[in-house]
């Protein structure tokens, strides 16, 4: 199945399943880990059919890719390939392809989140990972840090298109990290193996307390958005570590996600939302169709200014500014 990878992935560990033998087991394993994956999940038709329709998003053809990252010129003159290495991720691709829009409820998908999160969900991100080789990795980070529940319910659902390994820039997790309930700190580090987002620090685990989850294409890995994970950059030959990872939560959560005008944070409710299971007891509200697709900047070029080492910005930055990071 694997394009881009020959080795055998050992899925024979504590945290890895299959739809057939998902039960109680996996959900304590997610629920002390902050992980799980689901082998097998999605079939090869699925995943050539996600193949396909990235090629076709990357190059514009379900609709402009918006973004602070110039528009890629010249496409249809282009290989596959000589498109897709320009990208490392688009957010919001669901907004524009039925495709993937699709995927927000696969199977695989909603059994396992029905089990960890509830019997209501919805979910209010999609992103395409392309990660061409020699693309950067996210550095540190919990996602509830950008996408913050009520409930503590958001999960993501990291579906593999190709095998990924250490080598092209699998998920790191550090397990149990997301028990405290704690939010670390971040700081705009200028780290190039990582793409411009921020990098938590402060946090009481080392890079031993960190394990790989190396999985083969078709799988999904379910993390809690309190969970501290992070990638390494694809230092692959050629290829890609293509991913399509959705965000999810309870739909009994209000969702403060961004701010709007005249609107207090007890009342914020972000509803550009898909419900992927159950129902939505909001629903009387109606939906929002707001958010577009865009190119993530990739770092490719640098990160721009006011960037350092943490030593640096700890001693160098104000306190408004650490306590803002
Ligand atoms: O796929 C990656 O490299 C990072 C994904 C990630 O950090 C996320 O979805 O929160």
């Amino acid at each position: 199945m694997a394009d881009t990878t020959t080795r055998s992935i050992d899925c024979n560990k504590p945290g890895y399943t299959t739809l057939d033998q998902l039960g109680e087991e996996s959900t304590r394993f997610f629920q002390e880990n902050g992980y799980l994956v689901l082998t097998g999940a999605v079939s090869e038709e699925e995943r050539r059919a996600l193949i396909d329709e990235a090629a076709a998003i990357c190059r514009g053809r379900r609709g402009e890719l918006g973004g602070a990252v110039p528009k890629l010129e010249g496409a249809d003159g282009m290989s596959d390939d000589e498109v897709l290495k320009h990208f490392l991720c688009i957010h919001q691709p669901h907004k524009v392809s039925e495709t993937i829009h699709r995927f927000l409820s696969h199977k695989g998908n909603v059994e396992v989140l029905t089990r960890v999160i509830g019997p209501n969900v919805k979910c209010m991100q999609s992103m395409l990972f392309i990660k061409a080789a020699g693309k950067a990795g996210q550095a540190w980070h919990q996602d509830e840090d950008y996408i913050p529940t009520r409930d503590r319910s958001l999960c993501g659902a990291w579906i593999a298109i190709d095998d990924a390994v250490i080598e092209n820039g699998c998920l790191w997790v550090i397990p149990g990290s997301h028990k405290r309930g704690v939010l670390y700190p971040q700081y705009p580090h200028n780290d190039k193996r990582f793409d411009c987002a921020l990098e938590a620090y402060g946090f009481p685990y080392t890079e031993k307390d960190e394990v790989p989850v190396e999985v083969p294409a078709g799988s999904i890995v379910f993390f809690n958005g309190y969970l501290l994970h992070r990638s390494l950059p694809n230092r692959s030959e050629k290829g890609y570590r293509r991913v399509l990872v959705n965000h999810y939560m309870s739909a009994e959560s209000l969702l403060p996600w961004r701010h709007k005008e005249g609107v207090s944070v007890a009342k914020n409710d972000f509803r550009d939302i898909v419900m992927v299971a159950g129902e939505d007891p909001y629903a009387y509200k109606g939906c929002e169709d707001v958010t577009r697709p865009h190119v993530r900047e990739a770092g490719d070029g640098g990160c721009g200014d006011g960037r350092s080492d943490l030593e640096t910005f700890l001693k160098t930055a104000s306190p408004e500014r650490i306590a803002r990071a």
